[in-house]
């Protein structure tokens, strides 16, 4: 029978991997243009379900940090394009930053990399002359800090700054940005960073105007004759993904850069669109994302680096219901707010892709008028003889309040009940417990089974986002919507020929 959902994380076992130190891995990107943001007790809750292991912030939230502390949960934060400027102007701005972003956090939080930035030569090419000096004064305290080895240093570009992408081996970046670029790849170079790209198909098959097959962009299995052939190489291409990595590969080896890494920050593909995005479905977007961890956990690599695995970290984790722009916009996410899926992904068959239901959740809560003294009898005995932790229960814990016997019974049923495995004769109590599908949690007081947010988030006890440090890209079309039509005209003619 079909376990339902999900996902992401690390292969196991070793081969020739690209990613420095480590294998291939599936991440997820944490925007926060929510409505109703969970809080980040309950972002953590849902990513340690999932067995997320990799994330990336917009920011450096402090919150965000806190919760993540001690969970394994490796993480790369992110410095807002708003603060570029001022970091890369000032060696000392960078410091700060560094100081309180990072080493305050270091090492309860596993942070592995910092973005530079957010696709800065697309959405802020003002900020593009101070970009390198940015990277390298961020650089320079982690050296002070003694964190350049344990943490990188990158910035995230979007794909749209290669031009000629097919065939690959003749892609090429943008000629304008060779005197931003070439000092940055010997940045990447010289620190052993990696090359950070957003990676979307999605736009390209978009903007290809039905040139590019749908099963293409999605992995789907092509006949031979229908791949794509890069002429110089003869290598076949079976998908976007692949093809924009390599043509990556290529446009560095141009700048005779050759061996620096690629990890895909942002790749996706949307659930939901308006009648002029029909390709924006439920259908398509659980089938790329299906595909996509499938084929960057399997290591299978691209036809230029077979093997050399690409990380990638898939947009988003959750629906931003606040984003601007089109429908699709709001619709990258693999969770809506409360942590239920927007679809359940194909992955059944992945060996070492751990499934969660989280669909149908279940709670134990004391029934609506029972008697008090019997409450007070169950709540004595699950927190003594039943063995629950109830520290939550005490004063100033996030569990106390609301401070009345149903309430506390409520919290000391659940986690016996999950304790249990959720056996239906956990929740009984005497007859004053009852199973319900309703999450009982409240501001940061998380029940046991607890996914997402639910509730209240005012008057929470752990620091919480700090809106206005929210998604960098917040109004901006990320990636793809900057793509050019120039670029697609390689692709089109290739298609034309090869298809
Ligand atoms: C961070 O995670 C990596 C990979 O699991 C591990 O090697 C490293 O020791 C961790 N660092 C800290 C500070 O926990
Ligand atoms: C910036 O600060 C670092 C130490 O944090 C120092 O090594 C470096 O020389 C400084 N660079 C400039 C341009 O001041
Ligand atoms: C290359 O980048 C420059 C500077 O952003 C831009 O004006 C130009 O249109 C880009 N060229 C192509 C072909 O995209
Ligand atoms: C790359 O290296 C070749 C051979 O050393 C040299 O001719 C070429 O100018 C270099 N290109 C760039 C962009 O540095
Ligand atoms: C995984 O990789 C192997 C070879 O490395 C390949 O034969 C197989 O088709 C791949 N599976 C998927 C789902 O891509
Ligand atoms: C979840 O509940 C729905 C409606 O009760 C049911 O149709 C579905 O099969 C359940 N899913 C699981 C995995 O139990
Ligand atoms: C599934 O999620 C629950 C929390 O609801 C957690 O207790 C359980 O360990 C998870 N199972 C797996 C296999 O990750
Ligand atoms: C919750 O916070 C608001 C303002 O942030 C405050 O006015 C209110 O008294 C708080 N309520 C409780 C129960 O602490
Ligand atoms: C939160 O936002 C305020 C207002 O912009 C800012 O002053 C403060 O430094 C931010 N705090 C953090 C932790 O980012
Ligand atoms: C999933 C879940 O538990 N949703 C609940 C969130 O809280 C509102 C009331 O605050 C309930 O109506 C929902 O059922």
């Amino acid at each position: 029978m079909a376990v339902w959902l999900l996902l992401l994380l690390l292969a196991a076992s070793s081969s020739s991997s690209a990613t420095a130190d480590e294998d291939a891995f599936v991440g997820v990107n944490i925007g926060t243009d929510l409505s109703d943001m969970p809080h980040p007790t309950q972002v953590v809750a849902l990513l340690k379900a999932q067995q997320i292991r990799h994330v990336r912030l917009y920011d450096a939230d402090r919150g965000m940090l806190v919760a993540l502390a001690n969970t394994g949960i490796q993480v790369v934060v992110s410095v807002p394009n708003e603060q570029l400027l001022g970091i890369g102007q000032s060696n000392s701005t960078a410091a700060n930053w560094v100081s309180q972003n990072i080493v305050a956090h270091y090492p309860a939080t596993n942070i592995t990399a910092i973005c530079v930035g957010s696709e800065v030569l697309t959405i802020l090419p003002n900020a593009a002359k101070v970009l390198v000096n940015a990277l390298k004064y961020i650089h320079s305290a982690l050296v002070a800090s003694n964190l350049d080895r344990q943490i990188k240093v990158s910035t995230p570009l979007s794909s749209s700054i290669i031009l000629d992408s097919f065939p690959p081996s003749q892609a090429f970046f943008n000629h304008s940005w060779n005197p931003v670029l070439v000092p940055m790849l010997s940045f990447l170079q010289s620190t052993g960073s990696y090359l950070m790209l957003n990676i979307y198909p999605y736009y390209d098959y978009m903007q290809a105007n039905g040139v590019i097959p749908l099963d293409y962009a999605l992995f789907e299995p092509l006949p031979p004759n229908k791949e794509a052939v890069d002429s110089n190489t003869l290598l076949h291409y079976s998908n976007v993904f692949d093809a924009m990595v390599d043509a990556a590969y290529s446009a560095m080896a141009f700048l005779n850069f050759t061996n620096i890494p690629v990890v895909v920050t942002e790749s996706g593909w949307p659930s939901k669109g308006d009648a002029s995005e029909p390709d924006a479905t439920l259908e398509n977007a659980n089938t790329y994302n299906s595909n996509l961890i499938r084929h960057v956990l399997n290591k299978t690599g691209t036809p230029k680096h077979p093997g050399m695995a690409v990380s990638t970290f898939i947009y988003e984790l959750y629906n931003e219901d606040t984003k601007a722009g089109p429908v699709s916009e709001k619709n990258w996410g693999l969770f809506d707010a409360n942590g239920v899926p927007i679809y359940i992904m194909h992955l059944t068959s992945s060996g070492n892709v751990l499934s969660n239901d989280t669909t149908n959740q279940t709670y134990c809560t004391a029934k609506e008028g029972a008697d008090k003294k019997m409450l007070q009898a169950a709540l004595d005995w699950a927190c003594g003889p039943g063995k629950v932790d109830c520290s939550a229960l005490l004063q100033g814990q996030p569990c106390y309040e609301p401070d009345n016997v149903a309430a506390h019974a409520t919290y000391a049923f659940d986690t016996y009940y999950h304790k249990m495995g959720k056996a239906a004769d956990s929740c009984d109590f005497n007859g004053v417990a009852a199973i319900t599908t309703t999450d009982p949690s409240h501001g940061s007081c998380l029940f046991p089974g607890s996914l997402g947010k639910n509730g209240t988030l005012a008057n929470v006890t752990a620091p919480s986002l700090n809106s206005t440090s929210a998604d960098s890209s917040a109004d901006d079309f990320h990636g793809g919507a900057f793509t050019s039509i120039a670029i697609m005209i390689g692709v089109i003619f290739h298609f034309a020929v090869y298809l």
